[in-house]
């Protein structure tokens, strides 16, 4: 028992400072933003031929935000390979996003040339790996005391109270235990009172029953003396309601800044993908509640229905990777938001993009199978549930061995006289315990690369060679992709964000008199493009193909190059 609490606690607090970190990276404590960079370090000097560390910029206190890439560069050019784009804890608190992508890079590095399938992803595709966008916030999130809701934003001075002073009262750690719980005071009028089958849990008052508490929010004191506690924290500017698609004021959506990439990291990362234009599947870790969500953040019409489809099928395979996450589609089965990333990704880098909402609180059972009650799934949404605090409760006193739950105790406050504090402390609720850290990074993880796996592969090949008069050829060329993903998404085709894929024909001796796109390859019915029949702009679905019809004229070596921004080029000679 004292082993085991000396090696949980150490993690809990989120560091091991005395131990140096290793390859293999462990994942049975959660790392300080100092240990995620450190391990960005590590695994680039353990792996210099296979990674890429970039400074993409730095935050707002001047902290450097790092993204690693992962690619073989025997295999081809970076940006010749679809882009698998994989970030997290773009909200300071959600810090479990990180340890997904720090595993996700431990994993590919520490099993290419051990593991077939993984050192087939490594060499197909690249990654480009960001495990914190939000470096201040992680780094305030575990330097500080906090709620586990709290240091989610940017730090952007803002004065929330409109004061004339610029984040003047955060909440404060009164008991120094590190954590902001919150506070409570005996009251017969009180809106709550003490829930008989577990005293430290409070329920409400039904009508014409007496109270014995009023909940006072989250410690702290007045800090500047303006009468009001706790008003005015770090910023408020949301990173995620800060992105250049979508984008609406303040009045319209809380925290989304001055202006769209007001946030140095968001400018950072969007120049990064400008850079990047071969990225076409993005994953943004978030936590909480089990989902694997798709856009539009808003009601918007004009996703079309086949790149819906292409969602639903690695949706709906992460749903099984993941097991009880659930694929929802954002503003319809959530809230909209606007100036959200993964629209910006969807439509202007022209990505498929998923977000995936980590951790179910669910998992924090107390009960035997035969005991009934409501299921998991039906308390996801359901806001607080009594019964489910009960269980939550024995789950921090049984399993977690009293780490989660902080009990009351009596403290005596400036202006609210004799109070107590407790309750959620900040690594929990949103967070895992470590001992399940394991079990969440690795299958996020893998329904990354399952996405990362479906990335289109085009394969060019000879349809068809015919020779139908004096020096003149019917060619047919089939560019065909096995993979769920198409070359490009049908947004980026009918919202024109880049230039089709193209086939260029070439040949010393050889003349293009007509060429265009094979409708039906028994009837020949062919759709020539009426000018320069030597270039041909398509794309190439996913489980499907695209052929295309040449006339051409002349004899010798003709060349035909396939080039895409996401799906890499091709080339095939083929002799008249
Ligand atoms: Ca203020
Ligand atoms: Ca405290
Ligand atoms: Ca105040
Ligand atoms: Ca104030
Ligand atoms: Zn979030």
């Amino acid at each position: 028992m004292g082993l085991i609490l000396l090696v949980m606690a150490g993690p809990l607090q989120g560091q091991d400072e005395t131990q140096p970190l290793t390859v293999p990276l462990r994942f049975d404590h959660y790392y300080t933003y100092e240990q995620v960079v450190e391990a960005m370090k590590l695994l680039h000097r353990t792996y210099p031929s296979l990674t890429q560390l970039n400074l993409l910029g730095k935050s707002e206190e001047d902290r450097e935000i790092w993204e690693l890439t992962i690619h073989n560069p025997e295999t081809g050019d970076i940006l010749d390979k679809p882009g698998v784009y994989v970030d997290g804890n773009i909200h300071g608190n959600e810090i479990q996003a990180g340890e997904v992508c720090l595993y996700l890079a431990d994993l590919l590095l520490t099993h290419y040339g051990r593991n077939e399938r993984i050192t087939r992803l490594v060499d197909r595709n690249v990654f480009y790996i960001v495990p914190v966008v939000n470096v201040d916030g992680r780094y305030h999130f575990f330097a500080d005391a906090n709620t586990m809701h709290s240091n989610r934003g940017l730090r952007r001075p803002k004065d929330d109270d409109h004061d004339g002073r610029i984040n003047e009262d955060f909440p404060d750690d009164l008991d120094g235990d590190g954590n902001i719980c919150m506070m409570r005071k005996r009251d017969p009028n009180g809106k709550y009172r003490t829930d008989p089958s577990d005293p430290r849990l409070m329920v409400r008052v039904g009508p014409g029953e007496k109270g014995e508490w009023t909940l006072l929010g989250y410690e702290g004191i007045d800090n500047d003396g303006d009468g009001r506690i706790n008003e005015d924290a770090e910023g408020y500017v949301d990173p995620n309601r800060n992105w250049g698609y979508n984008w609406a004021p303040p009045y319209v959506q809380r925290g989304s800044g001055d202006y769209p990439f007001s946030g140095n990291a968001m400018r950072a990362i969007a120049s990064f993908m400008m850079d990047h234009p071969n990225i076409i599947v993005v994953w943004a870790f978030h936590n909480y509640g089990g989902m694997i969500l798709r856009g539009p953040s808003t009601k918007q019409e004009h996703i079309p229905q086949a790149d819906i489809r292409v969602y639903d099928y690695l949706g709906k395979n992460g749903e099984k990777i993941i097991p009880g996450y659930r694929y929802l589609i954002s503003w319809k089965d959530l809230y909209s938001t606007y100036g959200d990333f993964t629209d910006f990704t969807d439509n202007i880098v022209g990505s498929y993009s998923f977000v995936g909402e980590l951790y179910r609180i669910a998992q924090e059972t107390y009960r035997s199978p035969s005991s009934g009650g409501k299921k998991e799934e039906e308390t996801l949404f359901g806001g607080e549930d009594v019964e489910r605090t009960r269980e939550r409760l024995k789950f921090n006193d049984y399993v977690a061995m009293g780490m989660l739950f902080k009990p009351w105790k009596p403290y005596h406050h400036p202006v609210y006289g004799d109070i107590e504090i407790g309750g959620w402390m900040k690594m929990s609720t949103r967070i895992p315990h470590p001992f399940m850290l394991e079990d969440l990074v690795h299958r996020a993880a893998s329904a990354v690369l399952f996405t990362a796996d479906q990335t289109p592969e085009v394969k060019m090949t000879l349809l068809g060679k015919k020779k139908i008069g004096k020096d003149l050829w019917q060619v047919r060329v089939r560019l065909s992709n096995e993979k769920a993903i198409p070359s490009m998404s049908y947004i980026s085709v009918n919202e024109k964000l880049y230039p089709k894929d193209m086939v260029t024909v070439k040949g010393p001796r050889v003349t293009v008199v007509a060429g265009g796109r094979l409708l039906d390859e028994y009837t020949g019915r062919t759709l020539y493009k009426e000018k320069k029949p030597e270039i041909q702009f398509l794309q190439v679905p996913g489980f499907g193909h695209t052929d295309l019809q040449f006339l051409l004229k002349g004899k010798g070596e003709v060349t035909f190059l396939y080039r895409s921004r996401k799906a890499g080029s091709r080339r095939m000679k083929v002799v008249l």
